[in-house]
């Protein structure tokens, strides 16, 4: 049986991940902040199956309960998704956001080549490392370009993994993944934030949504097909390397909106209201990716149209 460790595991990808992984028959084991799990509420993700994982609580900050982790679990698979994956554009808590997003990969890289060079590594790398394009739509080799400080923590991480695969051997990789959401993704995403407010509409509990730009264009996927790349990635025959995760299909939020509204017969203009306060610097080119390369190599294949992971989130949210 093999072993997997996910950081992050009761966000939205690390729970699909671990639903994934177990029926797959591996052990699963995750990494939770002790305040997590102390607070119950936060592991709703994963409660319906927290009797089958194992949990540890270990600050991934801290480098020496990285290595004991390492040393304790000794897994076959790291899935390293625990991050702060909200983009802020202003440069606010910079050194936490760092602290965060970078330091866990090299704590994790170099425990792992220490102590279980075997063990192969996913790093969760984001479209934000291309940030601002030069072309569309983009690819593995398309330049970096950030321009938020989480674009920037996730380059850094990227580099890392990539040296530690060419510099030490390490089966280590990253998968650049574009938007991807489900009924579990959280509500300050526009995705959830409208099916989230919709539901609100609909039970007469709030009049109105705020949001910025609708025009905005994003790719957007299904996580559990995300999750299913990650895996692909960690048992390709043909070795490491980094992929594209993306459906290259481009929508703007206003499409999100006419669907969402539209599955229960409401107009989304009655019921939304622009504030500048959402507003991001703005996108000439959008960012959308082309995955060929994972589809051709790995046999990667989405599962659900743009339509469906919308009604999904909608139906999931009026039920609730
Ligand atoms: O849902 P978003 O906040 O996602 P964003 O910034 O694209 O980031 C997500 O995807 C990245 C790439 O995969 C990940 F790296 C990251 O961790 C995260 O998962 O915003 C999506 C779009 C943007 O263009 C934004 O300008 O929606 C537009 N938008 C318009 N009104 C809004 C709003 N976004 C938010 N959050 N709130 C609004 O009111």
């Amino acid at each position: 049986m093999k072993r997997a460790l996910i950081t992050g595991i009761n966000g939205q990808d690390g729970s699909f991940l671990a639903e994934f992984l177990l029926s797959m028959n591996y052990e699963v084991h995750g990494v939770i902040r002790r305040p997590s799990i102390e607070n119950s509420t936060k592991l709703k993700n994963i409660g319906h199956i927290i009797d089958k994982i194992k949990i540890h609580s270990c600050d991934i900050e801290n480098q020496l309960a990285i290595y004991k982790l390492i040393e304790y679990v000794c897994p076959d698979e790291v899935y390293h998704l625990a991050a702060q994956s909200f983009v802020d554009y202003s440069f606010g808590d910079s050194f936490s956001l760092m602290s965060t997003n970078f330091n866990p990969t090299l704590f994790l890289l170099a425990s792992i080549n220490q102590l279980n060079p075997d063990c192969k590594f996913y790093f969760a790398g984001s479209s934000e490392m291309i940030g601002e394009p030069e072309e569309y739509p983009q690819n593995e080799n398309s330049k970096f370009n950030p321009r938020s400080l989480y674009g920037i923590s996730k380059l850094a991480s990227y580099y890392v993994v990539k040296n530690y695969r060419e510099k030490y051997n390490l089966y280590a990789c990253t998968g650049i993944a574009y938007n991807h959401e489900s009924p579990r993704r959280g509500y300050q995403f526009v995705t959830r934030k409208i099916t989230s407010g919709l539901a609100n509409i609909y039970h007469g509990k709030q009049q109105i949504i705020e949001l910025g730009n609708i025009d905005a264009i994003r790719d957007w996927g299904y996580a559990p097909d995300y999750v299913r790349a990650m895996w692909l990635m960690l048992n390709n025959p043909n070795g490491p390397n980094d992929y594209i995760i993306a459906t290259g299909i481009p929508h703007t939020v206003r499409d999100f909106l006419k669907i969402a509204f539209g599955s229960l017969r409401l107009d989304y203009q009655e019921y939304i209201e622009i504030s500048k306060k959402f507003y991001r610097p703005s996108e000439e080119i959008p960012l959308i990716g082309d995955s060929s390369k994972l589809k051709r190599e790995l046999k990667w294949q989405t599962t659900k149209t743009f339509d469906e992971i919308v009604q999904e989130m909608v139906q999931n949210d009026v039920k609730k």
